[in-house]
């Protein structure tokens, strides 16, 4: 099995998190973001949606997207679960992580790849080229503000992300407010709950092992 991975960018470090908590040693290749080898034809073909992480098993089958990725891993190693147990928390794991990532992580990378230099034609991951908006920028940034909020009020009432147990939704969360300090933005002074728990979990061995 291995794991394709470019370590500095915030996705493949949701994963490496994820396999580090579960103990796993996995084979690692890089692909380099930054010279755009995820569009190159070798590694399109492993994976037409031209991002990384993405993890190829000992049979060839290539498996992208954090969620497939997650979700083969889990099955095939179920101790140390991250996904759930029961099927309520299985649910209530899925939800969480889904709004982490749909209102944090594409909020901050809306404003990112919308702004940073190196991105002028590639606003949008994947195979096509999308120029920037800076609306969209303006807009993220906006939607960033209401994610700590929210996240905030749920950490209120629960000791981790999704309830009473640390997950992936733990994870997500973690690396978005993380991915917002590269546009400058942090956990604002009234969302202590939320700062509590971004204290706790930034201490995990797996997370501190995957800056
Ligand atoms: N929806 C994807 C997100 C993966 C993603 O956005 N990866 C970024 C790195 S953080 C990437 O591959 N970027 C390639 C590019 O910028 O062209 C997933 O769940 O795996």
């Amino acid at each position: 099995m291995k794991l394709y991975d470019f370590p500095k960018a915030p996705n493949p470090r949701r994963v490496n998190i994820f396999v580090a908590e579960k103990g796993l040693d996995i084979e690692r290749v890089t692909i380099d973001l930054s010279t755009r080898e995820q569009l190159k034809p070798e590694y399109r073909s492993k994976n037409p949606a031209c991002d990384v992480p993405m993890l190829e098993l000992e049979d060839g089958t290539c498996i992208s997207q954090i969620r497939g990725i997650t979700h083969y891993l889990e099955a095939t190693y179920p101790d140390t679960p991250l996904l759930g147990g029961t099927p309520a928390e299985k649910g209530l794991v899925e939800m969480w992580e889904h709004l982490a990532f749909m209102d944090g992580l594409l909020a901050v990378a809306e404003v990112f790849r919308n702004t940073a230099k190196g991105f002028v034609d590639r606003a949008v991951v994947g195979p096509y080229n999308y120029p920037q908006s800076a609306e969209l920028a303006e807009r993220g940034r906006s939607r960033i503000v209401n994610f700590y909020k929210e996240f905030d009020q749920q950490l209120a009432n629960n000791e981790y992300v999704a309830g009473q147990s640390y997950s992936m939704a733990d994870i997500t969360t973690l690396v978005v407010c993380d991915f917002a300090k590269w546009i400058k933005s942090s956990i604002p002074e009234d969302c202590k709950h939320l700062q509590a728990w971004y204290n706790k979990v930034s201490q995990r061995p797996a997370v501190a092992a995957n800056p």
